[in-house]
């Protein structure tokens, strides 16, 4: 896959892209992600990206004519006529897996990077193909939201993860939380280790860590629970359990 962004601030993207799993992907040759300054678009001598908002207002606005040049200069070297070209906006659809999923199906990704101005909504409108937005809360730009759609669409990669955590991955697409883990030492400050992950029973096991990963979706995210596949008697023991917790 390959992934073109276009930012004001390329800078950031410096160390989160080469670390750990994306770094990795990078090197296999698995993703090529470059970086592209809006500002090297620019023709005036000043490099101007932004200027005064139509009507009047604070702020600025981020100009349409670097945006598109870059854009359609990426389009053009790469020979491509049609590839998803991602605004990470505010305004957009809210991000999650299977906008991960969706995303990853693609050969390349072009997502372009806003600031705290505006951007000419020319933009939006006959440029973008979509519009992603990572939640509720402020961001100063659009870089960091960048990161987290590349972060999750690289992982999805196939051959990215190894067969380890491809398979806990799956683990976690049956819609609960994770159970609680714990490693060594077997008491820490006095707290102990429940006695079911010692005890080598693997059924016990597997029933401790389902019911556990049930109840903490049920106390903390009980939006999840009603998506996730529960049997009768699951469904059952919530409800015993929600009502008197241990
Ligand atoms: C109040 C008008 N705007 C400020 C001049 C609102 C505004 C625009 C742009 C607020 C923040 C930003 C910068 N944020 C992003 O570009 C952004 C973002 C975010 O702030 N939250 C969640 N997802 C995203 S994706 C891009």
């Amino acid at each position: 896959m390959r992934i073109d962004i276009l930012c004001l601030f390329p800078e950031m993207f410096d160390s989160p892209l080469n670390q750990s799993i994306i770094k990795r992907a990078r090197e296999e040759g698995l993703v090529d992600i470059v970086i592209h300054n809006i500002r090297d678009y620019t023709h005036d001598k000043h490099h101007t990206v932004d200027d005064y908002s139509y009507g009047g207002g604070p702020g600025m606005v981020l100009k349409p004519e670097p945006i598109f040049e870059a854009a359609e200069m990426i389009k053009q070297q790469l020979g491509v006529t049609e590839m998803p070209i991602i605004l990470l906006t505010p305004q957009g659809r809210l991000f999650s897996q299977s906008v991960a999923q969706e995303l990853a199906l693609h050969p390349h990704l072009m997502l372009i990077c806003g600031h705290y101005e505006g951007l000419d909504e020319r933009v939006c409108e006959y440029l973008a193909t979509d519009e992603i937005s990572i939640g509720d809360y402020v961001l100063s730009g659009g870089e960091l939201a960048a990161l987290v759609v590349v972060d999750a669409v690289v992982r999805l990669i196939p051959g990215v993860l190894g067969s380890q955590d491809s398979a806990s991955s799956d683990s976690h697409s049956n819609g609960l939380l994770e159970y609680p883990q714990y490693t060594r030492p077997q008491v820490y400050r006095g707290w102990a280790v429940p006695s079911v992950l010692l005890s080598g029973n693997h059924g016990e096991i597997a029933q401790w860590r389902r019911r556990q990963a049930i109840l903490r979706t049920a106390t903390r995210r009980p939006d999840l629970l009603k998506k996730a596949n529960l049997c009768d008697e699951e469904k059952k023991w919530i409800s015993e359990n929600l009502l008197s917790p241990k």
